[in-house]
């Protein structure tokens, strides 16, 4: 097989560059950009200009974390519009070089270069030069012989990078990175592996596949050993239909007033009615996510025989997907019992209990005895964000804990003696989310009428916080 040469192009403080681009005033200045703008408010960032980066602020960081450690940064709204617009410029520009473009993110993007004429490197330099007289931003670009490396490459020497990993180089310039820098190793993959002695691609490199085999299972366990010494088949995926659609709001303050969420919800139904006719698509599956002020989250999802596109349905599936939400606390903890013990069997052993789960149940008026987790258990919590309400494992989660630690099934339990006294109050909302997911294109017949929720199609309202459950009786 001839060698393929692949590019990464990711372009530097995306949101940030164009508002410097747009707003010559604000070139070499810290930039912050993040939700409406206003850094103190619960947003988050988004990005942060290089400026801003060496004090620190890092996108995901809330706003006011960002304030705090820079007074002077100017903050700004997050204008989608405009960064679509300026990624519609570099992914057409990018087709230019060659048709085989995998746009990934609005500000990244692979290319197939293998059968261009040109040499690759050659090619990354005209690249570069062309965003930067076009577009007036920089990018960094990565060129190796397959996508895993090219990505690792474009991150090496950011901003305006172009960083070359050849086939031979490839395992020496890997080796002193984190494992981090691997497809699907997040925080719980690299905490895993510090503890089996493991923290860069070279140990990991080291490691015999057997073993990786062993301890995360065998489609992922092989996947690591190939990542850590370079390997990577991928193909550049020209069209890649989209999975799902999200929208998430966190409300300033934590609530829990049942008409701003559903005036919430309503909206999003809207937006993500909208979105499925313009792209053609019509949704098999509903989602809703709720994040509570003490940060647990917990999902709720139904998947329908047809799919629907109109925002009054999308609205009703998820009026009833928020009504299976354990509202009150009382009928919160009882799901956590009967879902562990369900998971664990009975038989006791040594107290460990994850300090999110402690919390949690310690607020919620609960107190736990005989605690513990096996390893198993404390990940699928984990897995699921701390949350562990009633909802099965994904598929990848069973998964990965099939091969974690078999062994250790018999392990564990967990003990809650819940106080009699406990009264079911109402847990406030911090974050609400809806996805539309199992996507089908709709074809080319017109989209049914319907628009947005009006007074004519408003679903049955249903009572989303259920003022008693079946926990909370005296
Ligand atoms: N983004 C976001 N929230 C995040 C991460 C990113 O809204 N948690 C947005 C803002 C970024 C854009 O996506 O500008 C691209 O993400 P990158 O991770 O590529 O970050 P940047 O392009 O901003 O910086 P870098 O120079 O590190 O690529
Ligand atoms: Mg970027």
């Amino acid at each position: 097989m001839k060698a393929r040469a692949i590019l990464h192009i990711d372009m530097d403080a995306f949101f940030a560059a164009i508002e410097q681009l747009r707003r010559p005033e604000l070139r070499g200045k810290p930039v912050v950009v993040g939700g409406d703008g206003n850094p103190r408010s619960r947003a988050v960032v988004s990005t942060a200009s290089y400026e801003a980066r060496v004090f620190g602020i890092r996108s995901a960081m809330p706003m006011r974390e960002a304030l705090r450690l820079c007074p002077q940064a100017i903050f700004l709204p997050v204008d989608f519009a405009a960064y679509e617009a300026v990624s519609a410029r570099l992914m057409a520009l990018l087709r230019e070089i060659t048709p085989l473009v995998q746009p990934v993110s609005l500000d990244e993007a692979f290319l197939d270069a293998t059968e261009c004429a040109a040499a690759a490197e050659e090619i990354a330099r005209t690249l570069k030069a062309r965003i930067r007289g076009d577009l007036g931003l920089t990018a960094s670009v990565g060129v190796a012989p397959n996508k895993l490396l090219a990505k690792i490459a474009s991150d090496m020497h950011k901003p305006d990078g172009l960083t070359i990993i050849t086939a031979e180089r490839a395992a020496e310039m890997l080796a002193p990175l984190p494992v981090s820098r691997l497809w699907g190793v997040g925080p719980k993959a690299e905490a895993r592996l510090r503890e089996i002695g493991i923290t860069t691609i070279g140990d990991l490199a080291r490691v015999p596949e057997e073993r990786l085999v062993e301890t995360f299972g065998g489609a992922w366990g092989r996947m690591l050993a190939e990542h850590a010494r370079g390997i990577d088949d991928s193909p550049v995926e020209t069209h890649r239909e989209p999975k799902s659609m999200s929208r998430e709001t966190t409300f300033e303050r934590d609530i829990q007033d049942q008409e701003t969420l559903r005036g919430v919800l309503r909206e999003m139904s809207d937006d993500l009615a909208g979105w499925l006719r313009e792209s053609g698509y019509g949704a098999r599956t509903v989602t809703v996510k709720v994040r509570f002020g003490d940060f647990t989250t917990v999902t709720r999802s139904l998947t329908m025989p047809e799919a629907v596109d109109d925002a009054p349905a999308i609205f009703e599936i998820a009026g009833r997907l928020m009504a299976r939400v354990e509202w009150s606390e009382a009928a919160w903890v009882s799901a956590v019992e009967r879902s562990t013990l369900h998971k664990s069997g009975t038989s006791p052993g040594a107290a460990s209990v994850t300090a999110a789960e402690r919390r949690t149940l310690h607020r919620s008026g609960t107190s736990l005895e005989a605690e513990s987790v096996s390893a198993v258990e404390r990940q699928a919590l984990h897995q699921r964000g701390t949350s562990p309400g009633a909802e099965p494992a994904s598929a990848a989660t069973r998964n990965t804990l099939q091969g974690v630690a078999r062994a250790s099934e018999a392990e564990s339990v967990i003990a809650v003696e819940r106080h009699a006294s406990h009264r079911g109050r109402t847990r406030r909302v911090r974050l609400v989310g809806l996805r539309v997911a199992g996507l089908i294109a709709s074809g080319t017949a017109p989209s049914r009428p319907g628009g947005p929720a009006g007074a004519g199609n408003r679903p049955e309202q249903t009572s989303l916080f259920p003022t008693s459950s079946p926990a909370d009786e005296p």
